[in-house]
């Protein structure tokens, strides 16, 4: 049986016993998938030295093998914050307006891709099959190929692939783009991102699109298709029956004091749309007097990428926004927005969410997003929460018995929240059904399954 080499930006490392937290549903996949293929996960160990040395680190944890590297201080400038997180992030997420294209960005970029194909590519036996991941590694595949690595290579897009006319606004997009060309199989998460890529491979690449998958341009051909990514559905049901669940749907339940609870869980990021929904709530309680006091917005957003002035950013303007939205509504006894800047474990987000009468998620633009599958998830069968959700978030396509909206719309998410509180019992039970069917049906192991087949060429 082959070995399956994961290769990441990072590596999610178990943490060490006795300190607590769990790992999320794509570090447990990956790790099942690792033990079960005997294979090994590459990736940069978050740490920076003085100079690049190519020296590995290799730990097990659990069964699971990992190899990492240290990056230098340059390489994370111009790579990750960089590259990664300063270009393809934004214009992927349709933020032509945020997206920097600065040469030094791009070189960083293949240079640290060099620098992880140089380091991985002994490592790799000849008959591993090879399964990249995310929009820090696109060239990757490509410089496997350059040194001879004639493996099966996969890749897995996270996030949206952008429309061709966005997409040509990178500078050198077509090498980007060829660089693909080099892998066996490309994953996307929804049909829409997998169009798109078709799409720009036809208009700018004079390339052709068969029915079943296969992409031609040239004499190269690759197979591409939607792989939607599901949560650990076992695991999180699991984490959601635990005492510490229990104890924190208890806790929310209390402080609520009677009040309905919405709740959004997001990283701290631009393309959430937590302006927007902060906007869409304040709409509501404009609209809506007899509902003050009667509910409040629980937003738990921990920062992210804190060294892009972007996301520095947006914190401030939250902050401002959401002391804003309180001043002007707030009482004695109430105030409408409580904003958390922290992350929590997967135990207590489960408690929280059940506790939730309603979730909004509302990204601008999302590849997945897996909070929506995690409050689906969460909830009590017997009486389960309404899940508010954006139109523009990959997950719409699967979950159609949300209340989809237009994030960018106040009216729209605000009407949502009044259809959401006055929903009957019955259509509450009937639409989560159907949404909680699926989430456990295409879970995170399903997608890993029909990933790993397409791979070995089964698929
Ligand atoms: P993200 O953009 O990080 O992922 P998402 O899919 O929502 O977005 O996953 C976030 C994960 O982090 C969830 O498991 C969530 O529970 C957890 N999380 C978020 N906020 C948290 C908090 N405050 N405390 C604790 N945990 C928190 C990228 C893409 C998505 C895609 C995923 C997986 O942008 O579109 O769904 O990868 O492919």
């Amino acid at each position: 049986m082959s070995r399956l080499i994961v290769i990441s930006n990072r590596v999610a490392a178990p943490k060490p016993e006795g300190e607590g937290g769990a790992q999320g549903g794509l570090a447990v996949a990956l790790s099942a998938a690792l033990r079960e293929y005997k294979g090994l996960w590459f990736g940069w160990s978050g740490r920076v030295t003085d100079a690049f040395t190519g020296h590995i680190d290799f730990a097990r944890h659990d069964g699971v093998a990992s190899a990492t590297i240290d990056l230098e201080a340059q390489d994370v400038d111009e790579y990750y914050n960089g590259y990664a997180n300063r270009t393809l992030w934004p214009l992927f997420h349709y933020r032509i307006d945020l997206a920097e294209y600065d040469r030094s960005f791009g070189s960083g970029y293949e240079r640290v891709n060099e620098r992880f194909a140089e380091t991985v590519q002994p490592l790799i036996d000849p008959d591993d099959l090879v399964w990249i991941h995310d929009y820090h590694l696109i060239p990757l595949g490509a410089q496997l190929r350059e040194r001879g690595l004639r493996n099966r290579i996969g890749f897995f897009l996270h996030i949206p692939w952008p429309p061709a006319r966005l997409l040509t606004s990178l500078p050198a997009h077509e090498r980007l783009v060829l660089s693909l060309l080099a892998y066996d199989v490309i994953g996307f998460q929804t049909p829409e991102w997998l169009e798109s890529f078709q799409n720009y491979v036809e208009r700018e690449l004079g390339g052709h699109c068969e029915a079943d998958g296969t992409v031609h341009v040239g004499d190269r051909s690759v197979h591409a298709a939607a792989y939607p990514i599901g949560i650990d559905y076992k695991e999180f049901q699991e984490a959601a029956a635990s005492a510490q669940a229990r104890e924190a749907c208890a806790r929310l339940t209390e402080s609520a004091a009677g009040r309905h609870t919405i709740i959004g869980v997001d990283r701290l990021d631009y393309s959430k749309g937590l302006a927007e929904r902060f906007e869409g709530y304040r709409r509501f309680l404009e609209d809506n007097g007899d509902c003050l006091g009667k509910l409040f917005l629980l937003q738990i957003a921990p920062p992210s990428r804190g060294e892009v002035h972007t996301y520095e950013a947006i914190r401030e303007s939250l902050d401002e926004l959401s002391g804003r939205i309180n001043g002007e509504f707030a009482e004695v006894d109430w105030v409408p927005i409580r904003y958390v800047n922290q992350g929590y474990g997967r135990e207590d987000l489960a408690g929280f969410y059940r506790a939730a009468k309603i979730a909004l998620v509302t990204p601008l633009r999302d590849g997945m997003n897996l909070v929506a599958k995690e409050y689906v998830a969460a909830q009590d069968p017997e009486d389960p929460g309404i899940l508010i959700l954006s139109r523009f978030a990959g997950a719409a396509l699967q979950l159609k018995d949300a209340l989809l909206v237009n994030p960018y719309s106040k009216e729209d998410i605000s009407d949502a929240i009044r259809r959401a509180i006055a929903m009957p019992k019955e259509e509450r039970i009937r639409r989560w059904r159907a949404m909680n069917a699926c989430v456990a049906e295409e879970d995170v192991v399903w997608w890993r399954r029909n990933f790993v087949a397409a791979l070995e060429g089964r698929g």
